[in-house]
């Protein structure tokens, strides 16, 4: 039912490059393997540092590691991300430092990192809200004139919200400049996408906003920064948002929580391993005669020195104080709260 838009994509899954298409720039494809390598490792140590009880949780986003580094290159420093809990790997793509950004799933009540200074807003929880905070703040920079582009990402679940529609219609009325990327990897935990939504794609859904939706194979780093790039270099020429939905997988189960093979089949995952985003990219690179074993061996060391630093800090314990209970929440605190304050600190002296 419907027409559906054609899924952009570069390389095949061997890595070459698909007839007719114009080469990309190999040096920058070579940072984007650089970057690739360095969010797959984080992916890796960060559901060691679950298993070893240093992390409460961890949202992985293996698979999905060629979204995560476009859509945080094709942004300048004065641009906005809005992250989910899988965006731990584009935040650090963007310049946070992994040690920051996974504090908060440690269990810290604040997010990590200085949201203004990176211009990346906290990463959201409660699906599809950020989506609207980034089209206020696109709306804002606009009226106040300023050049800066906002990237929203949100999952293929997401897009079923209320928050996720009035966003979507909100950007296009107004022209916001804004890209609501959506990585669609199949799954809302359990979920299947065919739960979610018949509608012929994500990207379709665009049409109905008066927008332009696009979609690309998410596995393939090459076809997603030229698609994410033209889409903020429209919405930075003032021609509003753009809907872009990546065609991936989550190899991984929805958190440490989960068990996937209680609701998806092996040969499924075995069938998206044959897609992966970085083995693709290494072949097409290789035979482009620039990835050479020096490269790789640089490339898999820097990997190892950043996962010795997040491993460094998330080994050190945690300042804990139990009073910040009561802070942050109200400037002057309530009666009964400063009576329980008095309380803890009481028993906490006892003990
Ligand atoms: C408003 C809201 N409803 C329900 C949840 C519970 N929840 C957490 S993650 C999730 C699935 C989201 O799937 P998707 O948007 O596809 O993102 P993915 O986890 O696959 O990256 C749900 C239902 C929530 N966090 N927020
Ligand atoms: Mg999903």
């Amino acid at each position: 039912m419907g027409t559906d838009v054609a899924t952009v994509r570069f390389l095949d899954e061997s890595g070459r490059l698909r007839e007719g298409q114009e080469a990309p720039d190999p040096t920058a494809l070579l940072d984007g393997y650089r970057q690739l390598a360095l969010a797959r490792r984080l992916n890796e140590q960060a559901g060691a540092l679950v298993r070893q009880g240093r992390l409460a949780v961890y949202p992985s986003s293996r698979g999905q590691e060629a979204c995560q580094v476009a859509c945080a290159s094709v942004l300048g420093d004065g641009d906005w991300l809005f992250p989910t809990y899988r965006d731990t790997a584009a935040i650090v793509a963007r310049g946070v430092d992994p040690v920051e950004v996974l504090s908060m799933l440690r269990g810290d009540w604040h997010c990590g990192y200085d949201p203004a200074a990176h211009r990346v807003a906290p990463q959201a929880t409660p699906l599809a809200t950020q989506l609207l905070h980034a089209v206020g703040v696109a709306h804002a920079a606009r009226l106040k004139g300023e050049g800066t582009v906002v990237m929203a990402l949100c999952g293929d679940g997401a897009t079923s919200e209320g928050d996720f529609h009035e966003a979507c219609n909100f950007a296009a009325v107004f022209a916001a400049p804004v890209v609501f990327f959506v990585q669609n990897n199949k799954y809302a935990i359990s979920v299947p996408l065919a739960r979610q939504s018949v509608a012929p794609s994500l990207a379709a859904k665009a049409v109905g906003y008066g927008m332009p939706g696009v979609r690309v194979d998410g596995n393939d780093l090459a076809a997603l920064t030229s698609v994410l790039g033209d889409a903020v270099a429209r919405a930075r020429a003032g021609e509003g948002p753009t809907l872009v939905e990546a065609d991936t997988y989550r190899m991984e189960a929805h958190t440490n929580a989960d068990d996937a093979t209680r609701y998806r089949a092996d040969a499924e995952v075995r069938e998206w391993a044959g897609r992966d985003p970085i083995v693709r990219l290494r072949a097409h690179l290789g035979a482009a005669g620039v990835l050479t074993e020096d490269v790789e061996r640089e490339v898999a060391a820097a990997a190892e020195e950043m996962a010795a630093h997040v491993r460094a800090g998330m080994g050190a314990e945690a300042p804990a104080d139990p009073e910040e209970l009561f802070a942050h929440v109200y400037a002057t605190p309530t009666p009964q709260l400063v009576v329980q304050r008095a309380a803890l600190r009481a028993e906490l002296e006892e003990a």
